[in-house]
């Protein structure tokens, strides 16, 4: 079948060919191709576009799926991630239904998370529920400012602390949200083997927690968690990726930026942005060293960034995951633009290769590894940092492909869909709590006006819920968080 978007590539390349032969002399002249005005009209797209999808996604959430944590948007049904709904979902919309200035919608889930009783029996992964959930109740109160919002994130707050009650620090996988009781399972081990990003990737919602109830405990547990992994780097100065919480021995000895490692970087930086902490600072300055010196790969002219050998800096493999794509956007917001921009065009390659981004690829043997993919956010999330911070058209355009393609392959009469194989496109039955909170975000950000919404006041968490910078003073924030 020919796609819809294939079907509109051909109209263009007969009447770029029909113009050209009209009047090639006067489009050298001006030096813009017609082809390049073409692209840009024909993709071009609206912020009211973006808000009525993201309120027809909402819809059918509240229609197929509501009180559960995620939509089934083929089967038009939903499902919980544990025995019972933490409303993950709704927690995670708010924020982007808020900034589209949807507030009837905004308010209904504030609400529902003010409904929400924490206390239930159920083990739940602690970075999940902290980016998401504890994120998301963050982000309702920063916007909305409601008491009994703080009390609710405060309360799920304290029954994510006993996961940190390890012998080093590091919280276990898991945690029974009634009992503070820690167990449950990665598939490597009996919750006590967790992955880097698992290990250290709370500086920033523990922060704002610590901030708004003035209670260091939060934020202290937070900073330990990362302190005991970036002390147990190797000699060269590189962490694993995954580390037994109990002994503080690494149980894998590879080293990279993708998914299980990608947001321990993140925060080292992201949390300073809010919350300056000299000592965290000097390990996220110190890291991204590292990562330039190590992971840093320039292969057949393209910039990647390889996973290594913790011990050797050797590449072990030559891989890219979509979470990666991450990367450009810090890059370019710790002020490397040189090298975001290399990255930001290895991520644009591979999108056009497959008109989505595969969830692994290797890039050495020019293969997919994992061929799923979930819709996920970050692609889009440097595209926009990048048009934010050089204010290069490119990165707009680039984003206005994303869209065009996403409404392509994904888009469907309940929603949007995830797919289980981008060389084919196979849907699946599936949409991430995260195309709520970060992909149609970002998409309706890069299209609004500054005075909408200045990128520039903000720190977005991992799971893109921003936050006000200037709601935190710096000097309230020392003895709030307890910094030295
Ligand atoms: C999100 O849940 C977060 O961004 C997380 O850090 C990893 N990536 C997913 C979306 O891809």
């Amino acid at each position: 079948m020919v796609k819809k978007r294939d079907k509109m590539k051909l109209q263009h390349v007969y009447l770029i060919a029909i113009l050209f032969l009209i009047s090639c002399n006067t489009s050298e002249k001006k030096g813009t191709s017609v082809s390049d005005s073409n692209t840009k009209d024909s993709l071009a797209y609206t912020p009211s576009e973006i808000k009525s999808e993201m309120l027809r996604s909402w819809n059918a959430y509240k229609t197929y799926a509501w009180g559960k944590d995620v939509l089934l948007p083929l089967s038009k049904s939903g499902f919980n991630w544990y025995d019972q709904s933490l409303g993950i979902s709704p927690i995670d919309a708010y924020s982007t239904l808020s900034v589209m200035g949807l507030d009837k919608e905004a308010k209904e889930i504030e609400n529902y998370a003010l409904s929400m009783n924490w206390d239930k029996d159920v083990y739940v992964q602690v970075f999940e529920v902290n980016i998401r959930i504890l994120g998301g109740l963050l982000a309702i109160y920063d916007i909305s400012k409601n008491p009994d919002i703080l009390k609710k994130a405060i309360d799920f707050g304290d029954r994510l602390l006993p996961a940190f009650q390890s012998p080093t620090g590091i919280p276990y996988h898991s945690v029974n949200l009634k009992t503070g009781l820690t167990s449950g399972n990665n598939g490597k081990g009996d919750g006590t083997i967790v992955n880097t990003a698992q290990a250290a990737t709370y500086l920033f919602e523990f922060g704002i927690l610590s901030y708004y109830s003035q209670n260091p405990v939060y934020y202290q547990a937070a900073k330990k968690a990362s302190l005991a992994i970036f002390q147990r780097k190797s000699k060269i100065g590189l962490p694993g990726d995954f580390i037994n919480v109990e002994t503080g021995e690494w149980t894998n000895n590879w080293s990279y930026l993708q998914a299980g490692m990608d947001s321990y970087y993140e925060y080292l930086f992201k949390s300073n942005l809010l919350f300056p902490d000299p000592e965290i600072n000097d390990i996220w300055e110190y890291s991204l060293e590292k990562i330039n010196q190590y992971y840093s790969d320039e292969y057949e002219g393209r910039q990647f960034y390889a996973c290594v050998d913790m011990n050797t800096g050797e590449i072990v493999k030559r891989s890219m995951s979509l979470y990666d794509a991450f990367f450009p956007a810090i890059q370019a917001l710790h002020g490397d633009l040189e090298n975001a921009e290399k990255n930001m065009a290895t991520w644009d390659w591979l999108w056009n290769k497959y008109r989505l981004l595969p969830t692994r690829y290797l890039y050495e043997e020019d293969k997919i590894e994992y061929a799923n993919s979930e819709l996920n956010p970050e692609i889009i999330e440097s595209a926009y940092y990048l048009h934010q911070l050089t204010g290069k058209e490119k990165y707009l355009k680039m984003i206005q492909k994303y869209w065009a393609d996403i409404k392509d392959c994904c888009m469907n009469e309940t929603a949007f869909h995830a797919v289980s194989d981008v060389r084919t496109m196979k849907e699946k039955d599936y949409l991430a709590t995260y195309f709520y909170a970060e992909t149609l975000k970002y998409f309706y950000l890069a299209s609004v006006d500054k005075k909408e919404f200045n990128f520039h006041n903000y720190v977005f968490n991992t799971e893109a819920h921003p936050f006000k910078k200037s709601n935190f003073d710096p000097s309230k924030a020392k003895t709030y968080l307890g910094i030295n």
